[in-house]
């Protein structure tokens, strides 16, 4: 009798250990749980001010711009623009780096490769439209300062329909292609 009595005495207190044990886990999950509700409210708060840039519509992705070579008042700027649906209109774009913002292209011309400005990029509805080298690309005229490999230069996009987008393009070497 005694040794029933005594197990299930033991039975209760390990029971009632693992029951506030299992409370405290619940409570640090609880714990966890809040702080990254907390971390995701905050880094959604802040805009988006990043190499990648992304909205309801638009992902933006591999951003950069190239170092301009000496002597050189203009620079260029280059990404990846997916649409996650409707198709919308890169129309253009500002930037403290320079003093005249202009969307280009690239066209060939007797053998030549010139660029011309255009008045928007396309970016077709669950498409992707690359401003590569050789391509469509964003074009620094009057370059308020040099454009220096390792350093960022801010520009803020503006879509027909997604309206105005902030990224941060990292300066690459001045051919660089990616
Ligand atoms: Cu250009």
């Amino acid at each position: 009798m005694t040794i029933v009595k005594e197990v299930g005495f033991f039975c209760v207190i390990f029971e009632l250990k693992t029951l506030r044990l299992w409370n405290r886990i619940m409570i640090m999950k609880r714990r966890a749980f809040t702080i990254i509700a907390v971390t995701t409210l905050i880094f959604n708060a802040i805009p988006t001010v990043a190499q990648d840039a992304k909205t309801v519509n638009l992902e933006i992705t591999g951003a950069f711009a190239r170092a301009s070579p000496k002597m050189v008042s203009a620079g260029a700027g280059f990404m990846t623009i997916r649409s996650l649906g409707d198709s919308d209109r890169l129309i253009g774009f500002s930037s403290p780096a320079c003093t005249q913002p202009e969307l280009h292209t690239h066209v060939h011309d007797n053998g030549m490769m010139r660029m011309r400005q255009v008045d928007a990029v396309d970016i077709p509805a669950g498409g992707v439209t690359k401003l590569e080298p050789g391509g469509f690309h964003l074009m620094f005229i009057g370059l308020t300062g040099k454009l220096v490999e390792g350093e960022t230069v801010d520009v803020t996009l503006t879509f027909e329909k997604a309206g105005m987008v902030s990224i941060t393009l990292p300066i690459k070497k001045s051919g660089a292609m990616n």
